[in-house]
């Protein structure tokens, strides 16, 4: 295999563990732990695993030898930087417990697990990606693993192969499948122990006692490069309005995180239109309105950060969507069945009067999105709704109107980009490439205290990495009961911005001021080498979010 220069340097860079874990450990435990909220429910699926201990490892000096242990690892859902150091962390942690220990990887994601595809990891197989970005060691997919015989399936290729634990590496979804897992595991003696990781580039795979989700420090520290790139060309230029979709999901961690990061013009946050029970027309009043007093000073330049999942928090087209999933799990097959020109008349006319106006208002393409596609997960596939253009449009015609009437004296020419795909497997920051190598070696130490249905942990992150703290959290505390495909499903929360939290509030109190300015910061690309303030910085969410703790 060829290899870049960087990756040649890269490789050799050895992840800090928490001091915690560099020698023998024991697992103290903590209080017993409850569901976030929908306790009764939870506790009556979740008999075996609900209420567990959360758990912290100190220092032991119990050293003595434990048994080879076999693991399988699962990587699940979307790539996310870093999830080749939480295998190779994982790795090593196995060979620590015994040298005779092994891993094997499930390929394509759980898929792999239910039809027995797998391949066992080995030292120079593995060190080929200390380090690196992407999920490419074994692949990844989205196969929802949910059904008994799913899980039966899988537990025939582990008993084959002697694998005593499997941790699954996924969001927010695949790691409620990984309790419910855990809990069906333990309910028939299996013998098998499951493991969680928190994975995700949107960052809403948190909680109190989750700091972060692996991955979202890269993505967005690559992203804002690009957008401190176009504002400086936007800068340079001064002709252009740039419109930049950022991944996501429903989350807006991601743009608000940009923001913080480049100061943009605006930045539009889902969660406060929510709030604000605001409308389309209202959001694009309020862009046509920076426009509009930019061009009073002379610019007729700016950047827009769009978050991918905006079109979903729009209250009318939440209410609609809600009303969709439901129609559309109920007459699936019948919906299916339909030609493609057939489906839209289908729709407008089993849906409640204000719904079908409400699908009726939106651009064909957007409406079609939303009653299409859903994951396997039943999410609306939000990074395919070109949301930065229905704006931008609408905006033009606002802009006109607003020209007739003497409102608008700019000019006003759109540019459009959307950034995911291109953040998320770059080659993991420090703190990606030092945080996730701790997950993993830590989803270790959690086998060998024999632990099921838990969730590796790694706290204290804005410290050096040294100071982590490492334990465990039962993953029934994170979860309450939600509406899935028409019915109520335990699911781990969602953790959306929160508007009361310190960074949407340390945006809040600039916006102003940098929609009215050009007030751009350009980051620059992650830099791996070199002092620790230029390559160290957690992100500014985790830094406001620890602040005042
Ligand atoms: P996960 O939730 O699985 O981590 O995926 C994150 C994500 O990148 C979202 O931001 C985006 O909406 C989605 O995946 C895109 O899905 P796909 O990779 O299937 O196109």
């Amino acid at each position: 295999m060829k290899k870049s220069a960087l990756q040649k340097a890269r490789a050799a860079y050895q992840p800090k563990l928490p001091i915690v874990l560099t020698g023998a450990v024991k697992a103290v435990e903590g209080h017993a732990t409850n569901s976030v909220a929908d306790q009764e429910e939870i506790k009556k699926l979740f008999p075996n695993t609900y209420g567990l201990p959360e758990l912290r490892f100190e220092k032991s000096t119990n050293t003595q030898p434990s048994k080879p242990v076999n693991v399988g690892v699962i990587l699940s859902g979307g790539q996310a930087p870093g999830g080749h150091n939480v295998i190779c962390g994982l790795f090593d942690g196995i060979k620590k417990i015994h040298r005779d220990s092994r891993l094997y990887g499930f390929l394509m994601g759980p898929g792999g697990f239910v039809d027995h595809n797998y391949m066992e990891l080995t030292a120079p197989f593995i060190a080929d990606y200390r380090n690196t970005g992407g999920f490419d060691i074994i692949g990844s997919g989205r196969t929802k693993l949910e059904t008994k015989e799913q899980f039966d399936k899988g537990l025939e290729i582990l008993k084959e192969l002697n694998i005593k634990a499997l941790v699954i590496i996924g969001g927010d979804d695949s790691n409620t499948n990984a309790a419910v897992l855990a809990e069906y595991y333990k309910s028939i003696n299996a013998g098998v122990q499951v493991i969680g990781c928190p994975k995700t580039i949107d960052g809403d795979l948190k909680n109190d006692v989750i700091e972060t989700s692996f991955g979202f420090d890269t993505a967005t520290k690559v992203y804002s490069e690009v957008i401190g790139n176009i504002q400086r060309d936007c800068n340079s230029a001064k002709k252009y309005y740039h419109f930049i979709k950022l991944m996501g999901r429903s989350a807006s961690h991601i743009a608000l995180e940009c923001a913080l990061q480049t100061q943009p013009n605006i930045c539009i946050i889902s969660e406060e239109v929510e709030a604000n029970d605001m409308t389309l027309a209202q959001i694009v009043d309020q862009i046509a309105g920076v426009v509009a007093a930019r061009a009073e000073k002379g610019m007729n330049f700016g950047t827009v950060l769009i978050p991918e999942g905006l079109i979903e928090f729009i209250p009318a087209v939440k209410r609609l969507i809600a009303e969709l999933n439901d129609l559309l799990a109920k007459n699936e097959a019948e919906f299916a069945a339909l030609a493609p020109a057939d489906q839209r008349g289908y729709i407008l006319a089993h849906l409640s009067k204000e719904n079908a106006a409400v699908y009726e208002s939106l651009p064909e393409g957007v409406a079609r999105q939303l009653s299409l596609d859903r994951d396997p997960h039943g999410n609306v596939q939000v990074s395919l709704i070109e949301t930065e253009k229905l704006l931008s449009e609408m905006v033009a015609k606002r802009l006109d109107e607003m020209k007739a009437a003497g409102q608008f004296k700019g000019t006003f020419k759109s540019l459009h980009h959307f950034f995911g795909y291109e953040g998320r497997c770059a080659d993991p920051s420090n703190f990606d490439a030092d945080y996730c190598y701790a997950l993993g070696f830590n989803a270790s130490c959690l086998i060998r205290a024999g632990v099921t249905g838990y969730m590796s942990s790694v706290r204290n992150l804005t410290k050096p990495s040294v100071q982590w703290i490492a334990g465990g959290i039962p993953v029934t505390m994170m979860m309450n009961m939600e509406r899935r495909h028409g019915e109520m499903k335990p699911v781990i929360q969602k953790a959306l911005v929160r508007l009361d939290g310190a960074p949407f509030q340390k945006f809040a109190a600039k916006r102003d001021e940098w929609a009215l300015n050009t007030c751009y910061v350009y980051p620059g690309p992650i830099q791996y080498f070199g002092p620790a303030e230029v390559c160290d910085q957690p992100t500014m969410t985790l830094k406001y979010e620890h602040q005042g703790k």
